[in-house]
C-alpha cells in the first residue's frame, strides 16, 4: 500500500498595490447573509436582493450600469443618488449583537468631505443616523475612510482605517465594517486596518428605519460605483481568505 500526499498551498500575498483576490467572485447567499445585492439588474427602479427579503429602491439618478466589479454595478453621481433597502434586520427578525456590512467601491475623484458608502438610520433627508456608517465623516477631523457605529447619547464609535479616502479613488476596493464581541472593525481589501475595542455591543437600535447604499440620513452621498453589497448577521473575518486556498490529497492504493 502506498500513500502519496500532495499538499498544494497557495498563499496570496496582499500588500500595498496588490489586488484583493479573496472575494474576487460574486458572493452566494450563505446562512449568515441577510441581504445581498449584485446590482446587475433593476426593474421599474427596484434591484433584487439575492436573499429575497429586501429589494432595493433606486433613488435620484442612481442607475444600474455597465462597468461594475462583477457584471453591472450601481452608478451614483454623488447628489441625491442612493438605494433604500429598508430595515434588513426585520421581516424576518435577525440578530443585531454582531454583524458585517461590505461593498466593492470605485470612488470618483469628486469626493465630498463627508460621504457614506453604507449607512443605516432614518430615511434619506431624515437627519439622524442610527446604526452603521461606512465612509468618511468630516467633523471627526480625519481624512480617512472609517467605519462607525452610531449610538444615541453615546457618540460615534469609530474605527479609522488610517487610509485617506483620496487613496481609494479611481480603482475598485473591497470595504467592510463589522461590529460585535471583537469590537468595531474596519477592513480594506481584505486587511483588518483598525479595531475599536471600546464598543462591543450590538446595533443600538434594531428598529432603525432603513439601510441606505451610497448615502446616509443627512443627505451625504457618494459619487462613483458600488457593487456587491452584502449584509450579514455575523462578525466576518476576511483574513481567513488568506489561508491556503487549495489542499490536494491524492491517495493511491495499489
Ligand atoms: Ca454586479
Ligand atoms: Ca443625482
Amino acid at each position: 500500500m502506498q500513500y502519496v500526499v500532495f499538499f498544494l498551498s497557495i498563499f496570496m500575498c496582499i500588500g500595498a498595490g496588490t489586488a484583493y483576490a479573496g472575494t474576487n467572485v460574486p458572493y452566494v447567499v450563505d446562512t449568515n447573509t441577510i441581504a445581498l445585492y449584485h446590482f446587475d439588474e433593476a426593474t421599474l427602479g427596484v434591484t433584487p436582493d439575492a436573499v429575497g427579503n429586501h429589494p432595493g429602491t433606486l433613488n435620484g439618478n442612481a442607475a444600474i450600469s455597465a462597468g461594475g466589479k462583477f457584471g453591472n454595478g450601481l452608478l451614483l453621481d454623488g447628489s441625491g443618488d442612493f438605494v433604500r433597502l429598508g430595515n434588513v434586520h426585520q421581516d424576518p427578525v435577525k440578530i443585531t449583537w454582531q454583524g458585517t456590512v461590505e461593498a466593492w467601491v470605485k470612488l470618483s475623484s469628486a469626493l465630498p468631505p463627508t460621504f457614506a458608502v453604507l449607512a443605516s438610520g432614518r430615511e434619506y433627508g431624515g437627519y439622524w443616523d442610527d446604526g452603521w456608517f461606512l465612509g468618511r465623516w468630516a467633523t471627526t477631523g480625519s481624512p480617512n475612510l472609517s467605519f462607525m457605529i452610531w449610538k444615541e447619547g453615546f457618540g460615534m464609535q469609530v474605527a479609522d482605517s488610517g487610509i485617506a479616502a483620496s487613496e481609494l479613488v479611481g480603482g475598485w476596493h473591497h470595504l467592510a465594517g463589522t461590529w460585535g464581541p471583537a469590537g468595531v472593525q474596519v477592513w480594506v481589501d481584505g486587511v483588518l486596518k483598525n479595531t475599536n475595542f471600546n464598543y462591543t455591543s450590538g446595533l443600538p437600535n434594531p428598529g432603525y428605519q432603513t439601510a441606505l447604499v451610497g448615502a446616509e440620513s443627512n443627505g451625504n452621498c457618494t459619487p462613483g460605483m458600488i457593487d456587491e453589497v452584502r449584509i450579514s448577521d455575523i462578525q466576518r473575518s476576511f483574513q481567513a481568505l488568506r489561508l491556503p486556498s487549495a489542499v490536494l490529497l491524492l491517495l493511491l492504493d495499489d
